[in-house]
């Protein structure tokens, strides 16, 4: 039995080892990846960046994205299939452009596509698309979800069934500019709204979706991410404060929200009791990957946990990303080991 045992994981490493690491699309850049499971299948949901010719600046301009993509595997290092285009900037009839981090949701037999882009007045809101087919084609509202703001959906369904959306993205995903409530559109850098350095950061947004799964049940709440000893996480607090990048996940019953630091590049984890926190912070799960943004998503699949990531192994570039996959390890204690893809 015992050489069996080891047979087998001597198996899954090398097939870990084949695919860890490696792009999983090479002929288009994707990034953003949202992967979930549908009909035992992985999905990927993942942004689909090209080269517009748009000059980089710090708000993200040179992110603009015009279309999404679906990928699928029956097994992780198997085959990805491309499902082409599900949904194009030109088929929504509210968005003029910039289609960032999208994520994806079942419901019944429907499937929900939920993304950010720029309204024709440049402020960011998430839209949502409806297909019968996990990789669509989506047809998309007509107008952004009632409420909706700033950028990065995820979409959490709960074991009793309910399902919750996260979002927001500070400096270019222009969270700092809602703090009133109302949008600021006098901006003149990405800045411009912060809160000082020793105040709380700015945090992302939660709100119960309703039951059609096509608008808000409720009003965006804050959520908190507080240190060790209760206190909220300052905003000049860099590494450990919420950039962009939302996900949930559920382990052993604890909500993990993980995100993007941003300027710091660390894809960070905080726990909770409550899908609306308050979430302590916990460490790192993914340090630094070569380009500027790190995003990420986490699926069980088959009895194994990853993570999907993306880098600019490619193209060198950091708006031209290619996505890619690893094995994620939850600890006896509930932690997680922190990957590194990069050797110093
Ligand atoms: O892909 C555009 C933006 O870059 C995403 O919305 C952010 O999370 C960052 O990855």
């Amino acid at each position: 039995q015992k050489t069996e045992d080891k047979q087998v994981e001597e198996t899954q490493q090398k097939k870990e080892s084949e695919f860890r690491n490696k792009p999983l699309v090479t002929d288009i850049y994707t990034a953003d990846p949202s992967a979930h499971v549908f009909e035992n299948r992985l999905y990927v949901y993942p942004s689909h960046d090209v080269d517009a010719g748009v000059k980089e600046d710090d708000f993200g301009g040179h992110f603009d994205m015009r279309d999404y993509h679906v990928f699928s595997m029956d097994s992780v290092g198997g085959k990805v299939t491309d499902h082409g285009v599900a949904l194009s900037v030109d088929d929504v009839p509210w968005a003029a452009r910039q289609l960032w981090a999208p994520d994806a949701a079942k419901k019944g037999d429907s499937y929900y596509l939920y993304f950010p882009a720029k309204d024709k007045d440049g402020v960011f809101h998430i839209g949502v698309a409806v297909a019968s087919r996990p990789e669509g084609p989506f047809k998309a509202e007509k107008l952004p979800i009632k409420g909706s703001l700033s950028i990065d959906p995820a979409v959490f369904k709960d074991d009793d069934g309910a399902y919750y959306m996260y979002l927001g993205g500070i400096w270019g995903g222009q969270l700092q500019n809602w703090r009133t409530g109302e949008y600021d559109h006098h901006t003149k850098t990405p800045y411009d709204n912060e809160p000082a350095d020793d105040e709380p950061a700015i945090g992302p947004r939660v709100a119960r979706m309703s039951d059609d799964m096509l608008q808000f049940d409720e009003k965006l709440k804050e959520i908190r991410i507080l240190d060790k000893e209760g206190n909220p996480i300052l905003a000049g607090d860099h590494d450990r404060r919420f950039f962009e990048a939302a996900w949930v996940h559920k382990y052993k019953g604890k909500y993990y929200f993980s995100y993007s630091t941003g300027d710091t590049h660390y894809i960070a984890y905080a726990t909770g009791d409550s899908p609306y926190g308050p979430f302590t912070y916990q460490g790192n799960i993914l340090n630094p990957v070569e380009g500027w943004t790190n995003h990420h998503s986490i699926a069980e699949f088959n009895g194994q946990w990853y993570i999907f990531y993306h880098d600019t192994e490619l193209s060198g570039k950091t708006h031209l990303r290619n996505i890619k996959v690893s094995p994620l390890k939850h600890r006896e204690d509930g932690t997680i080991e922190t990957i590194s893809t990069v050797t110093e």
